[in-house]
């Protein structure tokens, strides 16, 4: 399993934000967490690439957003927002041993919109992913489900994520667990939303840490927690999955 990651650019404080903190990113502070990231994926028997930063784009490493990948296919996304549509040229450089294929304006897509989970793929159609950015996605890939975003809702992993093949975190009061068909939940508490972006591989799981509820329904459902800080992400609307594509 590998793990493609961007280092976080000197301009990370300008990165996009629903609701800008009151204090600012700390950018050393952000460059440690990522670096906590890394080697936890590591140790995890991922195989860990760093791409170099991109100073120009304040949210390059969010590189989740940029590609989705299935087996050795790699769809190369038009992310929804402008500031951002430069980022996926270098991800897609990076992931040149994979079939690539280029997503067509007017689609847009945002990774953080898709959730795989085994041979499955659903999709938030969101203020980032449009209905022409959804049918690229259902052209490139099978067994695609649509699911409608509350507003307010940045991306689809905002409130859920794939725990294995046929489990998901699933933060209460967001999106009908029927949205999902027969999947199981591990439900995480609506005070603790931000904290259903986890990070699993295999049973391990990273999950920001400060959320106990949900790293305890995680340890009581067989998983092994492990928890990481994600404050200067947090700030710029980002969480564990947005780090990385993993394929
Ligand atoms: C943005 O608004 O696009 C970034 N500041 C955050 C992107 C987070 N990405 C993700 O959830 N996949």
């Amino acid at each position: 399993m590998r793990a493609l990651t961007r280092e976080v650019p000197d301009s990370f404080a300008k990165a996009l934000c629903a609701t800008p903190a009151d204090v600012p990113i700390d950018v050393v502070t952000a460059r440690a967490q990522h670096a906590v990231y890394r080697q936890l994926i590591a140790s995890l028997g991922v195989d860990v690439k760093v791409l170099p930063a991109e100073h120009a784009l304040p949210d390059s490493c969010f590189v989740e957003d940029t590609a989705v990948v299935v087996d050795k296919v790699a769809l190369i996304t038009r992310p929804g927002a402008s500031s951002r549509q430069a980022e996926p040229q270098g991800v897609a450089d990076a992931l040149s041993k994979l079939e690539r294929i280029y997503m067509q304006e007017p689609a847009t897509l945002d990774g953080g919109d898709v959730m795989r989970l085994g041979k499955r793929l659903y999709v938030g159609k969101s203020a980032r992913t449009n209905a022409a950015g959804i049918a690229e996605l259902q052209r490139v890939f099978n067994n695609v489900t649509v699911i409608d975003m509350p507003r307010g809702i940045l991306h689809l992993k905002c409130v859920c994520a794939p725990l294995g093949d046929d489990r998901i975190t699933l933060a209460d009061d967001t999106i009908p667990v029927r949205d999902f068909g027969s999947v199981d939940i591990v439900r995480v508490p609506a005070e603790e939303a931000y904290a259903a972006n986890v990070l699993a591989i295999g049973s391990s799981v990273l999950v920001p840490s400060g959320f106990p509820r949900t790293r305890d329904a995680l340890a009581a459902a067989g998983y092994s927690p492990l928890e990481l800080h994600t404050s200067e992400f947090r700030k710029a609307d980002g969480a564990l999955t947005c780090l990385s594509i993993i394929y």
